[in-house]
């Protein structure tokens, strides 16, 4: 399926010859440029345009999702938000984000650095590889993207505005309200999982009321707060790293939400891969890393956070400078350690879901189906299908992330 010209080599190679903002990255060099489409996602094309002297990654977005070949309409506006948040959150964590060159609406055409000689993390945690610095890069970026899109540094006024703004990124919401939050709890034709050995798995999760109860009440607040603003799919297929830099990539769900659903989908996705980690032939001290890497990213978090709360007391909702000196000094405090358990919690849920979904819904993860054994992979996934299944009808809450690592630890028996 072509869309206006673009979807391939050729048409893309006129698309940059028309454009000047884009054709002076390149040059008399465009004609001996070699482009090929490198995407492997759900919903757009990637192509990798490059020449002797340049190289650039450009994004396009056709009416309609990647994955349904051509037969499901998708608003092309999902590549303007993208194009939004990854200049914001460059501008907020421009170590971890790459730079937008252009952004053509009428074409659909999203152009910006390619990154090299970096790879999709999801792939090298499924190879082995391992990312001594992932878990500090990405809780700078967390830290950063979430508390400064928030309440705690913005201007109310420049808060909501922000928060109209991406609210209007309706399409790509509804995936996640449906995809995420409701065809695995609730049961869809478009779900599927490793028959039969996981169906009494999936009746038992989706006839249990008080999960029930507990993915509602995260739905709501995915579609209700407005902490702060959101990468919205923020998986290890969102993410390029080598041992010693990271980028995030692919913010189109952007919308302001919950901050512990980005966490939480962070989470989810590297605990999936914690899982599957036996049956790629990873060894204990690898899952144990990952484990590892969980930790020192919600522990980072915290400290990065709380470093910017500190710096930011006279700022957004705080601007109490023209009111009198606060009688109860400290009482800030007690509220930043609430509002982090807070935090927690919710991602804790959110990381839940998240494992169940990629397990029974539409949208898998590929180191799961790239296990072929059928019942290897099925012993994994019910491995991870009742950790998340526990988590979610816990009546405690995880007030320590080593309380979930432990958990997890325990419930991967191998
Ligand atoms: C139809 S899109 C399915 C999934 O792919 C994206 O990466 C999101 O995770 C979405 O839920
Ligand atoms: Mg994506």
């Amino acid at each position: 399926q072509d869309n206006n010209g673009v979807s391939n080599s050729e048409g893309l190679r006129g698309h940059i010859a028309a454009q000047p903002d884009l054709l002076v990255h390149f040059g008399a060099d465009l004609d001996v440029a070699e482009i090929s489409e490198i995407g492997d996602g759900n919903l757009n094309f990637i192509f990798h345009v490059r020449t002797p002297k340049v190289q650039m990654a450009i994004k396009h977005a056709p009416s309609w999702s990647r994955i349904s070949r051509g037969t499901r309409a998708l608003t092309r506006d999902r590549l303007g938000f993208e194009a939004r948040a990854l200049r914001l959150f460059r501008e907020l964590a421009p170590l971890h984000v790459p730079t937008v060159y252009t952004y053509d609406a009428d074409a659909s055409m999203l152009a910006m650095e390619f990154i090299t000689p970096h790879e999709i993390l999801r792939k090298g945690l499924m190879a082995g590889q391992e990312y001594p610095d992932f878990a500090d890069h990405i809780s700078t970026y967390l830290a950063n993207c979430l508390f400064n899109t928030s309440d705690f540094a913005l201007k109310p006024s420049d808060k909501r505005q922000l928060v109209a703004e991406f609210s209007r990124n309706v399409e790509l919401c509804e995936i996640t309200e449906r995809l995420v939050f409701t065809d695995a709890f609730v049961g869809s034709d478009d779900n599927r999982w490793t028959r039969p050995q996981l169906d009494a798995a999936v009746v038992r999760i989706q006839s249990d009321p008080i999960v029930r109860m507990r993915v509602e009440q995260l739905k709501l607040d995915f579609l209700t707060r407005t902490d702060a603003l959101l990468h919205g799919d923020l998986h290890t297929g969102s993410i390029m790293a080598t041992s010693d830099e990271t980028f995030v990539i692919d913010p189109e769900f952007a919308v302001f939400g919950p901050m512990g659903f980005d966490i939480g989908m962070m989470i989810g996705n590297l605990l999936l891969g914690f899982f599957i980690l036996p049956a790629h032939g990873g060894s204990d001290a690898q899952r144990e890393n990952i484990l590892n890497t969980i930790e020192t990213l919600w522990e980072g978090f915290v400290q990065k956070f709380a470093t910017h709360w500190q710096k930011n007391r006279d700022g957004g909702v705080f601007a109490y400078a023209n009111f009198a000196a606060p009688v109860l000094s400290g009482a800030t405090d007690a509220f930043l350690h609430s509002y982090l358990a807070r935090v927690l919690d919710d991602a804790v849920g959110y990381a839940a879901v998240e494992v169940v979904r990629r397990l029974i819904g539409r949208a898998h993860v590929p180191e799961f189906d790239a296990i072929k054994d059928d019942d290897l992979r099925a012993r994994h996934e019910a491995q991870a299908f009742q950790f998340a299944y526990n988590l979610l009808r816990s009546e405690e809450n995880i007030n320590a992330i080593g309380q979930m690592t432990a958990q997890a630890r325990a419930a991967c028996t191998v």
